[in-house]
């Protein structure tokens, strides 16, 4: 909306130009998305205590009683801040800001369904993991075949570190992209699991990201950096800053001891939103390196599962995903909590240094 009023009034007064940069705009749709959810937060908690909008916390090996009943569903507060800060800050003739918008609103939607019913019913019982997968995957391949339709866009793929491999997936390659949206948003929710520990990575992602769709977007850098150049792309940067800023913003809040969970609304939308972030931006591989910790928090799972039921029994981890493993281990919760927080870290630098390693 800013730069929708403001920009032209550059005709008149220079200083107005700043608006048109997307560099400028990041920076204020981050500081506007952290201060509006900051700011809301107290607010927003009480009301969904009064609305008794409580976690259910199952009796179990994990000692997680003593935060029976904190308020849950706070995404939905990372989901107003995101979409506020976007409305203001983002140049909203771009499509590739809608097609974002579409997917996050989507995938908040399943969420939303899903902890509805969840506290609704009292029992913690949710949508039918069939239903939840039906909806990630319709609202997938309605984004990724769109966006196959637009210039620039094909089904070929980029390896990271190696600039001449660039397989074409044909179909395939929708079926990968569904595969990076739905497995990105439930690797965010498995490893939703510890105060903190979901929405730090996802900062970090949606930052890395943030300089991959600017640099994709941008004519000269995608020139020297040797990738793909897709012009518009550069306008995402806005989102994935608001994201950063909604992020920290609710971090605020689920900091250990969380005074609030995001619930699937938050973690649905925020893994399914950087999933399709790294598709829009030709980088779906190295998400794997951005996102590594939900992969490793994911392939705990399935090497778990798949163990258990060889076996009939026998467990490789004290008890999956990752996290669980280490507070069986009597690891103290804030410490399980930075060391993941640092990895992320340390992954996120791995994957940017791919722009140069080619
Ligand atoms: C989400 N939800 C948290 C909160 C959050 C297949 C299996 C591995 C699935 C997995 C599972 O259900 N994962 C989905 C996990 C829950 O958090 C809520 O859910 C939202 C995210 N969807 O926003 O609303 C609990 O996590 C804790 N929490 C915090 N701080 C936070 O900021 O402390 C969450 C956010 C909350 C709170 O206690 O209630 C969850 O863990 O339930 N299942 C599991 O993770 C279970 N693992 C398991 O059964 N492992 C077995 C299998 C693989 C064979 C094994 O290893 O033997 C664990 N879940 C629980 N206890 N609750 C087992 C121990």
């Amino acid at each position: 909306m800013f730069y929708h009023i403001l920009y032209p009034l550059s005709a008149y007064y220079s200083v107005f130009n700043v608006f048109r940069y997307i560099t400028f705009r990041s920076i204020y749709a981050l500081l506007t998305a952290l201060i509006l959810s900051i700011i809301l937060g107290p607010t927003f908690i009480k009301w969904l205590k009064k609305l008794k909008f409580g976690q259910y916390i199952q009796e179990d090996v994990i000692c997680h009683k003593q935060k029976q009943g904190t308020p849950t569903m706070g995404g939905l507060l990372i989901v107003f801040s995101v979409l506020t800060s976007v409305l203001l800050w983002a140049d909203l003739t771009n499509k590739y800001i809608w097609l974002t918008i579409f997917v996050f609103i989507g995938f908040a939607l399943i969420g939303f369904w899903d902890d509805y019913l969840k506290i609704t019913k009292k029992n913690n019982k949710g949508l039918s993991a069939r239903s939840k997968f039906l909806g990630q995957v319709i609202v997938s391949i309605g984004a990724v075949t769109l966006l196959l339709s637009w210039p620039g866009y094909n089904t070929t793929l980029l390896v990271p570190f190696f600039k001449h491999i660039r397989p074409d997936l044909g179909y395939f390659y929708i079926l990968f992209a569904v595969i990076v949206m739905v497995g990105a948003s439930n690797g965010v929710n498995l490893t939703d699991g510890l105060d903190g520990l979901a929405i730090g990575p996802t900062v970090v992602c949606a930052g890395c990201f943030a300089i991959f769709v600017y640099v994709t977007g941008h004519v000269h850098l995608a020139k020297y950096l040797q990738i793909t150049y897709l012009p518009g792309v550069g306008e995402v940067t806005v989102f994935c800053a608001a994201l950063v800023g909604a992020g920290l913003g609710f971090l605020w809040f689920n900091a250990y001891p969380a005074e609030v969970f995001m619930g699937d609304v938050g973690s649905l939308s925020l893994g399914g939103t950087l999933g399709f972030i790294a598709i829009l931006c030709k980088q779906e591989l190295v998400l794997v390196i951005v996102g590594g910790l939900f992969v490793i928090e994911t392939l705990s799972v399935i090497l778990q599962v798949g163990y258990y039921k060889l076996t009939k029994g026998k467990r490789i981890f004290k008890m999956a995903p990752l996290h669980h493993h280490f507070e069986l281990q009597g690891v103290a919760e804030p410490k399980i909590i930075v060391r993941f927080w640092i990895l992320s870290i340390l992954l996120a630098l791995i994957a940017l240094s791919t722009l140069k390693l080619r």
